[in-house]
């Protein structure tokens, strides 16, 4: 790598690796208390856009897009519910979200919506990103003077910081920055993935519907009235180029609820694409000045609709920790950041998990035993307003901890 002394060498307080939601939302809350942040983005912004990803928002999420003064679309755009409902083939059962948390709702507004905002609330700023960049690489993150480095258009360029956010997902640099034997990961992989269809059709049902279905998991989402969502638990060996859009319909229609079904308008994907899914959990997520947020430092299935919720209260406790060292001189504060993020990951983790493992058809890779328990716990949670209250608050989203 050429000499970092003659490299084109910048400072700034806090470098942000990657533009996705995570990434965006940080660095708009720290130019809000004046911190200086800088972002980079391996990819370009249209490709960034291009993901489609998840579309229900908690309140802790919603209320910090607020605060960092990007809501007005969301407000405006974005759709209020009040409750989810849960389908055993036929029978829809509904958890009233608000009724049960004593007032909770979520916000239905995409992913791709909200980063865009937050990339559009950026450029407006006049806020520094870089895309299209290579080789982004932290250095001497347990040192005194951590700094990035990273190429563009065949240079490399050096960026001194106090602080480094990796908002890079799970696939970038920041984890990896952490030595193998200062981290442990933990991981569970689940033997089916969800594949999703967009398309520009008036969704079937005004609240989601997650159906357990004798065929297989569904899920029927929306992201406005005019643009629905729907995902089909499908094997592993499956690819998208196994479903055209009528297969898709034909099997959706068979894992609805009846009364749903009836109602399915259908119509070309203008999306098509499978996920795995995965649990994974990263400790510590703090190593020196660098510090892992969002899906850098886990992953959940997005069966409890928490991935990027999650990410979101990684960002809520790193703005509250970086606005004390930078406005009170407080950096006794950092040493908290890993156990107040991983206490509420641990809980959407779980949630996850616990959605997941009663919701899907597991299969052979799942005793008989096993599956007859999983479906016997859905049913009891779901028959009593104990266990609907348990569903409704971990959904609607259990409260951000505050830094002490
Ligand atoms: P992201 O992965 O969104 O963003 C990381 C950014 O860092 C990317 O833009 C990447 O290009 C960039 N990057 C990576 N390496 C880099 C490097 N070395 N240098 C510079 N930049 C780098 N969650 C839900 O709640 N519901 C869903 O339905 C749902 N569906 C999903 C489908 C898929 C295919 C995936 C992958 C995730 C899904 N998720 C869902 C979870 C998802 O929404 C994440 O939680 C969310 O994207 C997290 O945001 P970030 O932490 O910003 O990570
Ligand atoms: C979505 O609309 O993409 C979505 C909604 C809820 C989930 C997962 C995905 O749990």
């Amino acid at each position: 790598m050429s000499n970092t002394k003659t490299m084109k060498t910048r400072k700034t307080q806090v470098v942000i690796i990657g533009a996705g939601p995570s990434g965006l939302l940080l660095g708009q809350l720290l130019a809000k208390q004046g911190i200086e942040n800088i972002i980079l983005e391996r990819v370009s912004g249209e490709y960034v856009l291009g993901r489609i990803r998840a579309g229900v928002l908690e309140q802790g999420f919603a209320n910090l897009v607020r605060e960092a003064g990007v809501a007005h679309n969301m407000d405006t755009k974005g759709e209020v519910h009040e409750g989810v409902e849960i389908a055993f083939n036929d029978e829809r059962i509904k958890v009233n979200l608000k009724e049960l948390t004593g007032g909770d709702t979520v916000v239905i507004y995409g992913q791709v919506d909200i980063t865009r905002d937050l990339m559009e609330a950026r450029s407006a700023a006049g806020l520094e990103s870089v895309y299209e960049v290579s080789n982004t690489q932290p250095h001497d993150v347990t040192g005194e003077h951590p700094y990035v480095t990273y190429e563009k258009d065949g240079k490399t360029f050096k960026i001194e910081c106090d602080y480094i956010a990796g908002c890079d997902g799970f696939h970038g640099v920041s984890r990896q920055t952490i030595p193998k034997e200062k981290r442990v990961e933990y991981e569970k992989v689940y033997p089916f993935g969800w594949l999703g269809l967009l398309s520009e059709t008036p969704p079937v049902n005004d609240e989601l519907i997650y159906c357990k279905s004798d065929r297989g998991f569904a899920l029927a989402s929306l992201r406005s009235q005019v643009l629905s969502r729907y995902y089909l638990q499908v094997p592993l060996s499956d690819t998208v180029e196994d479903w055209s859009d009528e297969a898709f319909w034909e099997e959706l229609k068979k894992r609805l609820p009846k009364s749903a079904a009836e109602k399915l308008i259908t119509g070309p994907s203008i999306e098509k694409s499978i996920v795995p899914l995965r649990s994974f959990i990263c400790e510590p997520l703090q190593y020196g000045k660098l510090f892992l947020v969002g899906d850098a430092g886990h992953i959940v299935p997005p069966t409890g609709a928490k991935g990027l919720n999650l990410a979101a209260s990684d960002v809520a406790a790193l703005y509250e920790i970086l606005t004390k060292v930078y406005k009170e001189n407080n950096t006794e504060c950092i040493a908290q950041y890993s156990e107040i993020c991983l206490r509420r990951i641990w809980n959407g983790v779980r949630f996850s998990w616990w959605m997941t493992n009663m919701l899907h058809d597991f299969q052979t890779t799942k005793s008989a035993f096993d599956t007859r328990i999983a479906t016997s716990e859905a049913r009891y949670y779901l028959s009593s307003e104990a266990g609907k209250k348990v569903i409704a608050e971990q959904y609607a989203g259990l409260p951000y901890e505050k830094v002490k």
